[in-house]
């Protein structure tokens, strides 16, 4: 850092200052970008800049952000102050590893706290004419926001800012008064739908991967990559009750890569992405001595994506990279089948329906165009359905014969296709904005209308007759992503992910 200062104070051309180029970073992010960012980048208005924040990010998108500002956000451009060797220099810094991982105890979590609004002066009925279980939150992307969507006339009833880039399905209170939103940077928020206001929020991490509730709605688990830990809230004011250092069971430490509610067991579910272990976290108040007792089961394989069969007695899980999914009971803590699965199925987006007399599990591929679907008795895989290229979410409801699926990715990326759920046949491909990614599909709580997002800044959310499979309205928004109806997710609908 001296040699730079000495450097720019002598005005040296900008070779010479490139001979430190790294510490040349670091005091040109306390100059410019620790005000916002956060000292030792850890994030304070703006985002934390550590390499697993910016993993969605390349280097050179990264450069123009710096030069030119991120619309929407606070984020000012920066073309008129720095150099391009400087801001290059800038990325360099933001991309290297901190020299130790990050920490973010309890204390931290505290401080961070912020409380909106007195939740007990507001009042107990929605301030608003619609069906309270009717209504969908719509994540819109673009400009950080989110609506809130009367889910019978498809009318906004209001639409407020979330956090930056937030990420995973926002998760209902089981009344569906609340909703509890994670970003990508940590932030917990607490959202009171009944009367339109964000109403406490706290930062669990530095980089949260998802958060879910307990089916009392009392606790909320959160897992995070950075640092390595699950945190458990309090959901009435977000305090943390319990911080979770991740690590098996001969110390190795791991980042979480999702955590997941099991109604039936009444207990939390803890995928790791590091370590061969996946974790049941009991949260009923048992009256045994530990709160929150880790039970510990041993995988052959790392594991971090999941699908719960509706029952959770059974969990099938897949590594990113491993074709084989393995069907893990988490009744004896064994896994008790292999599935053969080509590509990277997305086990997070599988659904299930009945077929012929049995109940089979349908995953889209992230990889390759199909859907794969699998018999949940014999655990083989009984059709593969190809699509026009590799998709991301799938929906599907009770009361609806279809099942829907996204080509998220490649030159087909408009499409969606619509499944006979008794044929496992493509009936439909729609293709609702010509050159607009097309993606997530979620129901009415009647299952009589799907919702679609038109995934792009001048966006939309459209809506289909789900019988008839015409349009019927399109909702302009920016960039929505997922969107959530409140009856189907906090009845854990079988269409829906949870
Ligand atoms: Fe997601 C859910 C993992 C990239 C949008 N995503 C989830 C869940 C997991 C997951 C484990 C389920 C948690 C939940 O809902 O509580 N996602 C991952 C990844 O590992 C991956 C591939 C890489 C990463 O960087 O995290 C990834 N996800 C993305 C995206 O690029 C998407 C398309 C855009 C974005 O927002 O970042 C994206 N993921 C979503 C959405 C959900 C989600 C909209 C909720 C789906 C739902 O319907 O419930």
């Amino acid at each position: 850092m001296k040699a730079f200062v000495l450097i720019a104070a002598l005005g040296l051309p900008s070779a010479a200052f490139a001979v430190d180029k790294l510490s040349g970073g670091e005091a040109l992010y306390q100059k410019h970008c620790q005000d916002c960012h956060g000292v030792d980048r850890l994030g304070a208005m703006g985002p934390a800049l550590f390499p697993e924040n910016l993993s969605r990010l390349r280097k050179n998108k990264a450069a123009k952000v710096i030069a030119n500002g991120r619309i929407a956000t606070q984020m000012p451009s920066f073309k008129a102050t720095l150099s391009s060797q400087q801001i290059d220099s800038l990325v360099d810094y933001v991309y290297t590893p901190a020299k130790t991982v990050p920490s973010w105890t309890i204390e931290d979590i505290v401080a961070s706290r912020i409380e909106h609004f007195d939740q007990s002066k507001l009042p107990n009925e929605p301030q608003f004419d619609a069906d309270p279980m009717n209504l969908f939150i719509v994540v819109e992307l673009g400009d950080h926001s989110a609506t809130l969507l009367n889910g019978d006339t498809f009318e906004p009833i209001t639409r407020f800012k979330t956090r930056f880039a937030l990420h995973g399905g926002p998760k209902y209170s089981p009344d569906g008064r609340f909703v509890y939103f994670a970003s990508r940077d940590g932030w917990i928020s607490k959202y009171d739908i009944y009367n339109m206001k964000t109403v406490v929020e706290v930062r669990a991490g530095i980089n949260t991967r998802n958060l879910a509730i307990s089916s009392d709605g009392k606790y909320a688990i959160v897992g995070n990559y950075l640092p390595h830990s699950a945190v458990i809230l309090d959901t009435t004011d977000l305090s943390p009750i319990k911080l979770i250092a991740v690590a098996d069971k001969n110390g190795k430490t791991s980042r979480v890569s999702a955590v997941y509610n099991a109604p039936p067991r009444t207990s939390f579910i803890v995928a790791l992405k590091d370590v061969k272990e996946v974790w049941e976290i009991p949260y009923s108040d048992n009256g045994g001595e530990e709160r929150f007792p880790i039970k510990r089961i041993t995988t052959e394989d790392f594991l971090d994506d999941f699908f719960f069969d509706p029952q959770y007695i059974n969990l099938i899980g897949a590594s990113r990279d491993n074709k084989n999914g393995q069907v893990i009971n988490l009744d004896i803590g064994k896994k008790i089948a292999t599935v053969p699965m080509n590509g990277m199925p997305h086990l997070g987006s599988g659904i299930t329906w009945d077929y012929q007399g049995k109940q089979v599990f349908a995953t889209p591929d992230i990889k390759d165009g199909r859907v794969t679907i699998i018999d949940m008795e014999s655990w083989k895989v009984i059709k593969e359905i190809k699509t026009d290229g590799p998709g991301f979410f799938m929906r599907s409801h009770s009361n609806s014969p279809y099942a829907w699926v996204d080509v998220f990715f490649g030159p087909h990326k408009d499409r969606v296709h619509i499944i006979d759920k008794a044929t496992l046949e493509i009936v439909k491909t729609i293709t609702p904005a010509p050159g607009k990614t097309a993606a997530h599909v979620e129901f009415t709580k009647d299952g009589k209308y799907a919702l679609l997002s038109i995934w792009d800044n001048d966006g939309a959310v459209v809506v289909y007759d789900a019988m008839t499979l015409k349009e019927i309205k399109r909702i302009p928004m920016n960039k929505p992503s997922g969107k959530y109806n409140v009856y189907n997710k906090t009845k854990y609908e079988r269409g829906t992910s949870h």
